[in-house]
Parts: C-alpha cells; structure tokens; sequence
C-alpha cells in the first residue's frame, strides 16, 4: 500500500535556496466576518506579525516578510528533508493554527493558509522580494483608494471606478482629496519584516579585570523596513 502514496518522493531540489509563500484562504470573507478595519486593521496585523515569529522560531528562516493575509519564508535550511508534503502541510498548518491561537475572537469558520514553495537562486532573492513588496505598495494605494471612493459612493460605484484608474491615477485622487499616501505608516505601504539582528552586550570580564563586547542575536520585527535592495538581503544570508 505504501508505493499507493505515489508524492511522498516530491522532493525540493537538493543544494536550492527555497522561499515559502502562505497566503489567507478567503480572507476577504474573514475580513468581511471579522468586520476587520479598512483599509488596515492593527489587530489583524499584529496577529500576522505574532504567526511570523512563531514561524520564525520554529523554522529559523533567513527571513520572513509579511503583508495583508500574506507570509513569505526565505528558509536558511531547507526542513524535512526537503520534502514536499510534509514542507506545505505541515508550515501552513503551524501558520493557521498560530494565527487561531492569537486572534482568539471565535471565528464563525476555521482559517486556513495555503502553501507553496519557490525554489530560488541566491541572485534571484531580491527580485523575489521586490515583486512582493511591490505588490504591498499596489495594495496599499489600492486599499486607501477604494476606502476613499466607498466613503463617497455605494459600493458597487465604487468598485466600478477603482477598475478605471490606474495607480498614478488613484494615488492623484487621493492627494486631491488630502490623502497623502507619503505620510501613511512605512509597514502599510512596504510591509513587515522578521530577522535577526545583533545586540550589543557590554559585560564585564573578571579575569582581566576589564569591559567586554560581545554581540547577541534576538528576532527583530521591522516595521519600517527599507526599499528592499541586494545590500538588505546580503547582510541576512
Ligand atoms: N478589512 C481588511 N481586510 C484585509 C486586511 N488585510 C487583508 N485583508 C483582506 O484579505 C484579502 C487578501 O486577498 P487575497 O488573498 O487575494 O484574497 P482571499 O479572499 O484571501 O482569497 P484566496 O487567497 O484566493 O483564498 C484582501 O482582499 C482583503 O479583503 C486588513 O487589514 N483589513
Ligand atoms: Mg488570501
């Protein structure tokens, strides 16, 4: 019966860097049940940041980086002997139920995170990450800009007007309006990042009778992450 299980050999490509991509299942209609804040609700984020460090603890990833319902995963190591099933079942479960232990507010349905899993090149990092940043930029101009048309429209108007703007377009109406998406909070527009940082620790060193530096590692959440560039990601790997 075992040869039945015909996937349990999909394995990642050995020697491989690899990033995990989780994304919310319909967390549209999570959002709408929650009746989470818009365009950005802190709670819902906070909860995203608390599921970041518990992945980050449990994996030691390179880095992780969220934005809306979103959690990417640039492993170090690849875990379970880079295979396949156990990779996406087992990290999006441990997502999905981390999230259902901190937004502790009863659900009217289970959450769910799908998974999937990139292989990637060492020089390929960056582009990656810049393609998700940039898709938290677009998000963001897009989240304030139907925000903003909702408030003056119904719905469905509103809707049918975000589809016939382009980003300049709403990112325009928005500043005639007195919406100046430069002033939003730097983790709406460019999303948040876990990683390692160095502490400096000054201690004091008996036998020598003097000070001494050493340097500690802690998890660091960065809410005002730059424009991603290969210099970030060089000082992570
Ligand atoms: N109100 C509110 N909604 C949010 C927030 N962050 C994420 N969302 C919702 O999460 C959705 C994420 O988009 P998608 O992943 O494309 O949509 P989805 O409904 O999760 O669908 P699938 O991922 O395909 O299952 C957005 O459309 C929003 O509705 C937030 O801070 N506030
Ligand atoms: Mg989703």
């Amino acid at each position: 019966m075992k040869d039945f299980e015909v996937y349990s050999n999909l394995k990642v490509p050995v020697n491989s860097k690899v990033v995990m991509r989780l994304d919310g299942r319909n967390f549209h209609a999570f959002a709408d049940n929650m009746n989470l804040e818009k365009p950005y609700d802190k709670e819902f984020y906070q909860v995203m940041v608390e599921v970041s460090k518990e992945l980050f603890r449990e994996f030691a990833p390179a880095f992780v980086y969220t934005f809306s319902d979103e959690i990417n995963i640039l492993m170090n190591e690849i875990p379970f002997n880079g295979r396949i099933e156990k990779m996406n079942s087992i990290i999006s479960a441990f997502a999905s139920s981390s999230f259902t232990m901190y937004y502790d507010k009863g659900f009217a349905k289970p959450v769910a995170f799908d998974s999937r899993i990139i292989p990637i090149t060492k020089e390929d990092i960056y582009d990656y990450f810049k393609w998700r940043q940039d898709e938290a930029w677009r998000n963001c101009i897009n989240a304030y800009g139907i925000s903003f048309l909702k408030s003056k429209y119904s719905n469905k108007i509103a809707n049918e007007k975000i589809k016939g703007l382009n980003q300049s377009e709403i990112h325009e109406l928005l500043f005639r309006n007195n919406i100046n998406l430069n002033d939003v909070e730097v983790w709406k527009k460019r999303g948040i990042g876990v990683y390692r940082k160095n502490r400096k620790v000054i201690g004091f060193n008996k036998k020598e009778l003097k000070e001494q530096v050493s340097y500690r590692s802690y998890i660091h959440v960065d809410c005002e992450l730059p424009i991603f560039s290969n210099e970030f990601f060089n000082s992570l790997m």
